[in-house]
């Protein structure tokens, strides 16, 4: 029997910040698992440090199962980002500690591939139309068969989506920034710069746009009807989504597929999204729904539905996250597509990641485990900096969703 005898948690920030929990067996196996809640990184560090690692010590690291049940329901208090960002780091270091242990690749344990690589989209985003048209040249050209269209509302300042340097980075600053936000200039401008895409680029290759939960029902309907002949991929969370029955509203106007889920936590948190088939794609993620273990019921309960995935990757997903997503989408029968942003070049010193792009798709590490190291003394230079998401007001001053 291989226990769990170290549990450390690293908070740091190279590049951006991240929290790492790694687990260390009696038989000196390391197993890795994401803890990033962006903006919110040291309540998840003390969940685990002072009330997940206690309870692991001594435990059998073999039963993954068990271990999720075990700190799902024995927490008492359910659901949640905190809790199931914290138990997803837990359960993600047990399988890459299982793979090691077997001599195999995360993805050969999950039933193997049911692909040949996973099908990612990036983020091309522009100060203005001719400026993002510019970006999603340059990402055909980088070989993306998918990408995501931002461009800034003119007159909006510190619209969401707009990458300021080489790497997108909403949480920036030391407090949150306040960003003011209108519905009607946003509506007016996004559908002309899509139609502008389609026009320059054509159709031979898929285009998504994210709304980021800035419309009312009835608007995301109207913004779906205008850019059906733009034959979006998605467009994702056109509105927030605490009610999932407010969907069918959404739904009765428009054919444009809808994305959910990367704020979401739990299979409850999408069950209605999915059963009614009310979206298209779901995008909760290893890190904040719950790990490998309880995202595989999620994909498993949408594929019942003909829901696809469609996993948050931005680059506060940690490497290991990613690595994960990559196992866990590559063997999957309903996967949809991975959104990927490659991350800081210091993010890359700190996790050694063997994860690959290529064509379009990313490839999984074949050794054993998930692939991926993290350097502890790299990390050491690159000290935690609190960092904040903006927070967005409407022109007459009062708080919208960011
Ligand atoms: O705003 O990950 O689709 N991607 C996104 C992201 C989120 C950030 C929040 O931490 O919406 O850019
Ligand atoms: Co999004």
């Amino acid at each position: 029997m291989s226990n769990i005898e170290r549990a450390e948690v690293f908070v740091a920030s190279p590049g951006r910040s991240f929290v790492t929990l790694r687990l260390t067996t009696s038989d000196g196996v390391l197993g890795l698992g994401d803890a990033t809640l962006n903006g919110r990184e040291l309540a998840v560090a003390s969940y685990l440090r002072d009330h997940v690692a206690p309870l692991l010590i001594g435990r059998d690291s073999a039963r993954i199962e068990d271990i999720w049940q075990y700190l799902y329901r024995g927490a008492y208090w359910r659901r949640g980002p905190v809790t199931m960002t914290a138990i997803a780091a837990v359960d993600t270091a047990l399988w890459d500690i299982k793979g090691k242990v077997a001599g195999l690749p995360v993805y050969q344990l999950l039933g193997g591939r049911s692909r040949d690589g996973v099908l990612v989209y990036s983020h091309a985003s522009g100060t203005d139309v001719p400026s993002l048209l510019d970006d999603v040249a340059r990402f055909r050209e980088l070989g993306y068969h998918a990408i995501r269209a931002q461009a800034a509302v003119p007159g909006i300042r510190g619209t969401y989506g707009v990458r300021k340097g080489a790497v997108y980075e909403p949480a920036a600053t030391s407090l949150p920034e306040e960003q003011p936000w209108s519905t009607e200039a946003y509506l007016d401008h996004a559908p002309t710069y899509l139609e502008a895409i389609r026009e320059r680029f054509g159709f031979g290759f898929h285009l998504l746009h994210d709304v980021h939960h800035r419309l009312t029902p009835i608007e995301a309907a109207r913004f779906g009807k205008r850019v059906e002949d733009c034959r979006l991929f998605w467009m994702e969370d056109p509105t927030p989504a605490e009610n999932q029955e407010s969907f069918q509203l959404i739904r009765q106007h428009t054919t444009t597929p809808i994305a959910v889920g990367e704020v979401l936590t739990s299979i409850w948190d999408v069950q209605h999204l999915i059963t009614e088939q009310l979206i298209d794609y779901v995008r909760t993620s290893v890190v904040h729904a719950g790990g490998i273990t309880h995202l595989r019921r999620i994909f498993d309960l949408a594929a019942l539905y003909q829901v696809r995935t469609g996993s948050h990757g931005a680059t506060d997903l940690s490497p290991v996250s990613l690595a994960a997503a990559v196992h866990l989408d590559l063997t999957v029968p309903n996967f949809g597509i991975q959104e990927y942003m490659p991350h800081a070049p210091e993010t890359m010193e700190v996790f050694r990641s063997g994860v690959r792009f290529e064509d379009g798709m990313l490839h999984p590490p074949e050794e054993p485990g998930l692939g991926v190291e993290y350097d502890e003394k790299a990390a050491e230079r690159f000290p935690y900096e609190p960092r904040y998401l903006p927070v967005a007001r409407r022109l007459d001053g009062s708080v919208h969703d960011w």
